[in-house]
C-alpha cells in the first residue's frame, strides 16, 4: 500500500499541466481539504517535501496508509486546479509558459535597476531567456505590450562579454544584426519586438518583464 500511494503520487505530479484534460477532475467543485481526515492530511501538510535526487522512498514514511490515500487526491485536486487557474492567466493574456518558467509583467517601464528591483520584490527575477522557447515565451509579452523590454544579462567586466544576472556567461544568444555593438557602453540587453536581442545603456524606460 505504501509502495503504491507512493506511486500513485509520483505518478500525479509528474503528469504536466499541458497533459491534464480539462475535466478529468475527479474530485469536482471548490478547493477544500474535506471532512475529519482532511483536516487530519492538513496538518500534515507542513512536512510535505519530498527529498530530491534519486530517492524512491515511499513520500511520507510513518504516515497511515489511508491519509497517503487521502494527501493522494487531495494533490492531483490542486494539480488539477493549479492547471486550470495557469490556463485562465494564460488565455487572458496575463502570462506567458516555457517548460517550468513563468513569465510575466506589470506593464511598467522603467529603468533596469528598477525593473531587476520590482521584479525581485514580486518574489523573481527579470525574464532572461535560455532557449528560443523562453525567448519565444518573452517576446509574446513584448509584443502584446508593443514595447522593449530589458532582459536579465549585463556586460560584465571584460567589454563585449555579457553575462546573466548571477554572473554565468550565456548558453543561448538571439543578437539582432551587427549587435552587441556598444563595446562597453551598453552594458544592458533589451529584446526588439521580433524577439532579437541589443545590448543598450541602463537607463532607459524598458517594459519590465518577470519570471517566476
Ligand atoms: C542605437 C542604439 C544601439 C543600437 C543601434 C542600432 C544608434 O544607436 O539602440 O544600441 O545598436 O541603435 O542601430
Ligand atoms: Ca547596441
Amino acid at each position: 500500500m505504501f509502495l503504491y500511494s507512493s506511486y500513485m503520487l509520483t505518478a500525479a505530479l509528474l503528469v504536466t499541466c499541458h497533459a491534464l484534460h480539462p475535466g478529468n477532475n475527479e474530485i469536482s467543485g471548490i478547493l477544500r481539504l474535506p471532512g475529519r481526515v482532511g483536516q487530519e492530511v492538513q496538518s500534515h501538510l507542513l512536512g510535505l517535501v519530498r527529498p530530491p535526487g534519486r530517492d524512491r522512498r515511499p513520500w511520507l514514511p510513518g504516515l497511515p496508509d489511508f491519509l497517503n490515500t487521502e494527501l493522494h487526491k487531495i494533490l492531483v485536486h490542486l494539480k488539477n486546479r493549479l492547471c486550470r487557474l495557469e490556463r485562465v492567466l494564460v488565455f487572458r493574456g496575463k502570462i506567458s509558459k516555457a517548460g517550468e518558467k513563468i513569465f510575466a509583467s506589470n506593464g511598467k517601464q522603467v529603468d533596469f535597476a528598477a525593473a531587476l528591483g520590482s521584479c525581485e520584490e514580486a518574489g523573481g527575477t527579470l525574464a532572461t531567456p535560455r532557449n528560443e522557447a523562453e525567448n519565444k515565451a518573452i517576446l509574446d509579452i513584448v509584443k502584446q505590450y508593443k514595447r522593449y523590454a530589458y532582459l536579465g544579462i549585463k556586460e560584465g567586466e571584460t567589454s563585449g562579454r555579457f553575462k546573466y544576472i548571477n554572473g554565468m556567461p550565456l548558453n543561448y544568444t538571439k543578437w539582432h544584426r551587427y549587435e552587441p555593438n556598444g563595446r562597453g557602453s551598453e552594458k544592458c540587453v533589451e529584446m526588439y519586438l521580433d524577439g532579437s536581442w541589443n545590448d543598450k545603456r541602463c537607463h532607459m524606460d524598458r517594459l519590465t518583464v518577470c519570471e517566476f
